[in-house]
């Protein structure tokens, strides 16, 4: 038995339960709490979700790519690896590149959609159950909502999305791995492998973004994700995107125009393409009470005043191509 701790809404966490579910081991979800993590603070290894306690073997292991490749190697059976060396080599540097750039940057913008559009959705998220799940009733919500934003921006540094060029890079990082689906419908080899479960996994947060999900030129990236979702029993949206979906038909708006992009992809700037990684980089940064204060300001910048503007909302194009749409 495989003990998977979670946030259920996390892409990394999506990414593993995908892989356990691929290859039919049996686990079991524990869920944690995200201020303390005390649940899983008795295992040496860092203290990210996913992380996975494998009662037969007794080995513990955080991060998403290592434990998909833990799992493949102890448990062969139903591979996500390629037995070609040279591919097998390919689906990991995919994983670990996508790991330190999608996964990172799509959270980051994920949750800036959030704060923007639908922050009442954070208490449900983070504190569903504190004080009999005071937090998470209409009002108190409305309280909770920009502690919890605060957080959240100084973890991630969302109130740097403009300044460290997120939706540029990101922009530039998805176009060329569009083409590519389109002419070889797979990342590495010519099959399903452990690189396009990371892809369509941590594509999730972008789904709720519009820059991204009504993008003319990703359109077949998303059609080729759903197609995956189906193919593999995932499922197709997220409570966050049932959430905001809610929230812009009652409105009939979205954020969706970022103000300071020029037409067309800009250049990635500063991501190696040729470099050998052996581990994926985080983006994780230290919060304490003080900066807690501080950072305030910070969220209702974001939540109001980023130069993310308003549009009339219209489902993204590639919905249409979904269950009882088009095709
Ligand atoms: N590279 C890691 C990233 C994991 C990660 O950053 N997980 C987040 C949730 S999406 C987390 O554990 N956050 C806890 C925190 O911020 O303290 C992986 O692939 O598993």
């Amino acid at each position: 038995m495989i003990d998977l701790y979670k946030l259920h809404w996390s892409h990394y966490v999506e990414k593993v339960r995908w892989a356990l579910d691929f290859k039919k081991l049996p686990w079991r979800g524990i869920d944690i709490v995200a201020f303390t993590k005390k649940e899983m603070r008795h295992f040496d290894c860092p203290q990210t979700v996913p992380l996975i306690n494998d009662t037969e073997t007794g080995i513990a292991i955080s991060d998403s790519s290592p434990i998909i490749r833990y799992l493949d190697e102890t448990y062969p059976e139903h591979p996500l690896f390629p037995s070609d060396p040279v591919e097998r080599d390919q689906v990991w540097q995919w994983m670990l590149r996508l790991d330190s750039t999608l996964g990172l940057y799509a959270r980051r913008l994920g949750y800036t959609q959030l704060i923007m559009e639908c922050p009442q959705i954070l208490a449900q998220l983070f504190v569903p159950d504190v004080l009999g799940g005071l937090f998470a009733r209409r009002g108190w919500r409305t309280v909770a909502s920009p502690v919890l934003g605060t957080m959240l921006i100084l973890r991630f540094h969302f109130h740097r999305n403009r300044h460290d060029r997120i939706y540029e890079k990101l922009e530039a990082l998805l176009t060329p791995i569009a083409e590519k689906l389109g002419r070889d419908g797979f990342l590495a080899g010519t099959q399903f492998t452990a690189a396009d479960l990371t892809l369509a996994s941590l594509l999730r947060p972008l789904r709720i973004v519009p820059h991204f999900s009504h993008h003319p030129q990703l359109q077949s990236l998303f059609v080729w994700q759903e197609r995956l979702f189906r193919e593999y029993g995932r499922d197709v949206a997220f409570p966050y995107e049932e959430a905001i979906r809610a929230k812009r038909e009652r409105s009939g708006l979205m954020r969706s125009r970022v103000s300071w992009m020029k037409k067309g992809p800009e250049a990635t700037g500063d991501y190696d393409h040729d470099a050998l990684l052996h581990t994926a980089k985080n983006d994780l940064h230290p919060v304490s009470s003080k900066t807690l204060v501080l950072g305030l300001p910070a969220y209702f910048k974001l939540r109001w005043f980023n130069g993310i503007a308003k549009a009339t909302y219209t489902p993204a194009p590639y919905v249409a191509h979904g269950i009882g749409g088009l095709v």
